[in-house]
């Protein structure tokens, strides 16, 4: 078998998505997720001026090889644009594989380990009443576990809280140019273990409550609302420090109980080894598409296994319905599987990306349709073109630029 055709599809049925569409000669297609938010088109060039081209002609069943080829052969490794283009091409090769061979991908990563995959939902509000509403919602949806993100009292918008413009209109993604959020950390700090406390008050000592502080605290102030949210047992305090530096995360786990989770962006194991061999962390976050597919991450939750440290895949809305599949297909097969984040996407992207994993009380399942099981509809998509968009900034009360 050959690879004779390497697409890239771009289209925004809501939110921008691109799509990489392996064909064989035999006729068999494969997908791979190769959305990076914000900087969408960046992939698009890598992909098509510099991976397709190398790409035709070779043997689709070669996984590993075509792996490190894209990795080792590219001389600059790593980086969110590599990774991701790379992991559009394993995932899309993994698709191939598993059609040729009539198997859901999770029977080729050795088969279910469990019936169904876990997932959290996002519960947000601009005050507590709000965010009190939205846990019953998510509830109401079927989730059995809950990440909380809330307004602080005096700041105008925050990560994770719908913000909206003077017209009232949510403007989060759909800009021009990026939208300017605000912060103050002392607030922030003073306001959340208030918000554990009323939704633990309204829902009682069991429900899993997850919380992402965004890469926004210092190791001191991450010790301190680690410690502070104690009492509350949250199922885990997520990048709480900002992602470059591992060595941070031995300063707040030496003040904190809380569990520890991280790894949204990173890209390469290489990211993790201080992180695993100290058991300075609790989950490992990254996501199919941003960590260069399903051969490198199951490689990571192997690594992470021996240290008792779990998978969370990172399932955000702007990772697609492919690369969201190919996660699915992993939570089902890999031992130590945590949980998986799930928010869903549109009826219309669900349309443009129609899927075989299912969503029901709260658990994913990743269906029994050869390979992962995504169809891509390239008409619909054509009709809904990209539109630029970028990820909001974050600026202090006087105007200094802080992580977001
Ligand atoms: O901000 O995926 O846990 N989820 C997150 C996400 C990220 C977005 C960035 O594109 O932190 O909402
Ligand atoms: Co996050």
């Amino acid at each position: 078998m050959k690879i004779v055709d390497a697409k890239v599809v771009v289209t925004s049925p809501g939110r921008n998505f691109v799509t990489l569409k392996l064909t064989t000669d035999d006729g068999l297609t494969g997908l791979g997720d190769a959305t990076l938010n914000g900087r969408e088109l960046a992939v698009v060039s890598y992909l098509t001026d510099h991976v397709a081209p190398l790409l035709l002609g070779l043997d689709p069943h070669r996984i590993e090889d075509t792996w490190q080829y894209l990795y080792r052969g590219a001389y600059w490794r790593r980086g969110p644009v590599t990774m991701a283009a790379t992991a559009a091409v394993d995932v899309a090769l993994w698709d191939i594989k598993a059609k040729a061979a009539g198997l859901p991908l999770y029977q080729l990563l050795g088969g279910a380990s469990r019936d169904r995959v876990r997932t959290y939902g996002h519960a947000n509000g601009r005050d507590i009443p709000e965010l009190l509403d939205s846990v019953r919602a998510q509830l109401d949806e079927g989730y059995q576990a809950v990440r909380i993100q809330s307004g602080v009292p005096g700041l105008k918008a925050v990560y994770g809280v719908h913000s909206t413009d003077d017209s009232g209109s949510a403007v989060l993604h759909q800009q021009a140019r990026p939208l300017v959020e605000d912060w103050d950390t002392d607030a922030y700090l003073r306001h959340i273990p208030a918000v554990f406390d009323a939704v633990r008050s309204e829902f009682g000592a069991e429900l899993p409550l997850l919380h992402d502080a965004h890469h926004r605290l210092t190791p001191v102030q991450a010790g301190r609302l680690g410690k502070d949210l104690e009492p509350y047992r949250p199922f885990w305090l997520e990048d709480c420090t900002p992602a470059e530096n591992q060595e941070a995360l031995r300063l707040v786990r030496a003040d904190t109980t809380t569990p520890l989770a991280i790894g949204e962006v990173f890209n390469t194991v290489y990211d993790y080894q201080t992180l695993i061999t100290e058991q300075l962390i609790d989950y490992v976050r990254s996501a199919v598409t941003h960590f260069g597919g399903v051969t490198p991450l199951r490689k990571l939750f192997d690594f992470a296994a021996q240290y008792q440290i779990k998978s969370a895949i990172h399932g955000p809305e702007d990772i697609s319905p492919v690369g969201m599949a190919a996660a699915v297909h992993l939570d089902l097969a890999v031992h130590n599987f945590g949980i998986q984040e799930y928010s869903g996407h549109t009826a219309l992207t669900n349309e443009v990306f129609r899927h075989a994993y299912t969503f029901t009380d709260g658990h994913l399942h990743p269906g029994e349709a050869p390979g992962i099981g995504v169809e891509l509809d390239e008409e619909m998509a054509a009709a809904h073109p990209y539109e630029a968009a970028y990820l909001p900034v974050n600026r202090l009360q006087d105007g200094t630029v802080h992580d977001w």
